[in-house]
């Protein structure tokens, strides 16, 4: 654990209609944390996030000074370990929060992306559709707005087995998805349907459950903790100024097949599948540590979980 008071400031990259982000930033409310936010563009090219990750340019991005955290998954697993308490893993919720944060992912986020898309796809601007379609390379359709308008019945049933699922969820007079108190799996299911609210209204079926849209409100209370603007140059220098520190919440460098210095690259299985090069760096069960040196930043190590990347010696 770190001493969440002399600890280096948390310096979140994202922007604001980020969905994933959205999970990020409702855990520094659920932790009451101080943050730093940059902002950084919708669309590629994103020089001053890819310099820091070694190519990876999705949102959001988590900088410790010079430790990069890639993917929410790494991200929460990274706060949770530094700032234990509140816990995202309340009562020994644990296994279950992460099996519904894994179908919050999977499943419940690209229905309510390809709703968003195929209802309101002409809103969004010609240069997103071009950005998103070489994001996904033809391999994941949710971003697509046309295969999204055409499918558009299936994803409304979709939508709504999935709402009443939650809702059952809430049937025991539960004030969140788990219990009494806000977990990982609450943080989860809410930004998907956080974006789909935003976007769409209540029409899409979620008027339909009003102990969901009770239960989204309590979730929107938990807030954002506090965050102040920080400029994305300022970020880059931050991450030139410090070394990499590397100390890890699940880097126990056992049970993999690395050794140290080796030469990998990691993509992600499900979109954005923009490789980072580095050394090995550390191992945990679900995480892995690549270093970079980088001709803008220097030294810097880049985190990502391991499931839901392919992982190969270069
Ligand atoms: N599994 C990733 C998914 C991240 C993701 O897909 N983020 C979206 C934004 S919500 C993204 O990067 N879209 C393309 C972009 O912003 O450039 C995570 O948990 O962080």
């Amino acid at each position: 654990m770190i001493d969440a008071v002399t600890a280096p400031e948390l310096i979140l990259h994202h922007y604001p209609r980020s969905p994933f982000a959205e999970k990020i930033r409702a855990a520094f409310g659920l932790k009451g944390l101080r943050w730093r936010s940059v902002i950084q563009p919708r669309i590629a090219p994103k020089p001053a996030l890819v310099s820091l990750t070694g190519g990876y340019r999705r949102i959001p991005v988590l900088q410790i000074g010079a430790d990069i955290y890639c993917d929410t998954r790494r991200i929460l697993a990274e706060l949770e370990w530094r700032f234990p308490e509140p816990s995202l893993y309340p009562d020994g919720t644990r296994g279950q929060a992460d099996l519904i944060a894994a179908w919050a992912d999977r499943s419940l986020f690209p229905n309510a992306l390809g709703l968003v898309f195929g209802l309101n796809g002409d809103r969004f601007p010609p240069e997103l559709h071009a950005d998103r379609a070489r994001f996904t390379a033809g391999k994941f359709d949710g971003w697509d707005s046309a295969k999204m308008q055409a499918q558009l019945p299936a994803l409304r049933d979709q939508f709504r087995v999935h709402l009443a699922w939650l809702d059952d969820g809430l049937a025991e007079g539960h004030v969140y998805l788990l219990g009494a108190a806000p977990s990982l799996a609450d943080l989860a299911v809410y930004h998907p349907l956080w974006y789909a609210r935003s976007n769409l209204g209540e029409a899409e079926g979620l008027a339909e459950y009003p102990r969901l849209l009770a239960w989204m409100d309590r979730v929107n209370v938990i807030g954002h903790g506090t965050g102040n603007e920080m400029s994305p140059a300022d970020a880059l220098g931050i991450a030139r100024d410090a070394q990499p520190v590397l100390a890890s919440s699940t880097a126990n460098n056992t049970g993999h097949r690395w050794t140290p210095g080796m030469r990998l690259s990691i993509t992600p299985i499900d979109w954005g599948f923009d490789p980072v090069v580095g050394d090995f760096a550390s191992a945990g069960k679900d995480s892995i540590a690549l270093r970079r040196d980088d001709p803008d930043v220097g030294a810097i190590v880049v985190h990502f979980p391991r499931a839901g990347f392919v992982i190969t010696e270069v």
